[in-house]
């Protein structure tokens, strides 16, 4: 398992700790007084924003150092656009369901680990955060859609859970779950959608330096319609394969099929791939508008990260790459 390098705020350094005897005294205090429940309710009602109860206790990660490594030829798309047009169906099939999305409950929020590893078993969001080294990174996202932004995410790269994971060898794919909850996301009440979403990968995608699981972005814990509180970042694929909120995570030895594989299957496939000259079903792919200028730039193979992950698809050209 990776080290431990950061600490939350509930898990107080030693210097911080109140020492037993002094903890004791002024327990024994309030309790002279008769007032210990008011007493602490009246300390919460004079700092306003402290220890509040629903507050984040991963918000102390961020902001992340940023890795270098991971940059970009263009400006970043501003937070206020980029957080005000999502693709998120579970929260409805249009771009402005930032509002709606605030009904995702995000905490408690378990992940499970399950299929062809060593021994499953199941992690809360919180605890794996802590867990793992978080880090910033700069990454284009393309959506097959033909719009495209950039975006400062915080996480940490997929193999650090894979190794966490123990993947058996006969393990081939990575199977993601959103979660399933039709009351808290009135998208899912649509049937005609195979909820709840799936995407997959292989064990050499997940393997690839540039496979993010992210848990942040703009320098603070994700917001609700970017999918909180894990979701994953592929940048070399359209961004469907970018699947958010992930509840359930399966290595199996099929491939998996993803929701909108299974919901159109002529139009989009497992690998998906950003390919500027492979038009998809209804339009081309040659170019993109850049969200927060309205413009529009050519499309680079691979979306620009070619020479990290080409590789990975030498002698699959009987595969359907690019949809
Ligand atoms: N669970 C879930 N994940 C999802 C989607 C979705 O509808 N549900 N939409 C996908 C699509 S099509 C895109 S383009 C990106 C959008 O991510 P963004 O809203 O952060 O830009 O999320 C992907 N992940
Ligand atoms: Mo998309």
């Amino acid at each position: 398992m990776p080290n431990i390098i950061h600490k939350p705020s509930w898990a107080l350094s030693e210097a911080h700790a109140t020492p037993e005897d002094a903890f004791f005294n002024r327990r024994d205090l309030i309790k002279g007084f008769g007032l210990a429940g008011l007493g602490i309710a009246a300390a919460a009602a004079l700092q306003p924003g402290r220890a509040r109860a629903d507050s984040d206790p991963t918000a102390d990660l961020y902001p992340a150092e940023r890795n270098t490594a991971f940059t970009l030829d263009r400006d970043l798309t501003p937070e206020d656009v980029n957080s005000t047009y999502n693709n998120f169906y579970e929260f409805g099939s249009h771009k402005q369901i930032w509002k709606a999305a605030q009904a995702l409950k995000t905490s408690p929020w378990d992940i499970e680990i399950d299929g062809l590893v060593e021994e499953p078993f199941t992690i809360g969001f919180e605890d794996l955060a802590c867990r793992v080294s978080l880090e910033e990174r700069l990454y284009r996202h393309r959506c097959v859609e033909a719009w495209s932004m950039t975006i400062p995410w915080t996480g940490f790269a997929l193999k650090d859970l894979v190794a966490m994971a123990k993947p058996l060898s006969s393990a081939k794919y990575i199977r993601f779950e959103t979660f399933l909850d039709p009351q808290m996301a009135a998208g899912q009440k649509q049937r005609w959608y195979p909820w709840p979403y799936v995407e997959g990968v292989t064990i050499d995608e997940a393997a690839n330096d540039l496979a993010f699981m992210v848990t942040g972005a703009y320098g603070k814990p994700l917001a609700k319609q970017f999918g909180a509180p894990l979701r994953l970042a592929l940048p070399w694929k359209y961004g469907f394969k970018s699947i958010k909120s992930i509840r359930r995570i399966s290595f199996t030895d099929t491939r998996p099929v993803s929701f909108w594989e299974e919901v159109l299957p002529e139009e989009y496939g497992f690998w998906a791939n950003v390919n500027p000259g492979v038009p998809h079903a209804r339009w081309s792919q040659h170019q993109e508008r850049i969200l927060h200028t309205g413009l529009y730039m050519n499309t680079l193979m691979f979306n620009g990260y070619g020479e990290q992950v080409a590789h990975l698809y030498k002698g699959m050209e009987r595969e359907k790459l690019y949809m």
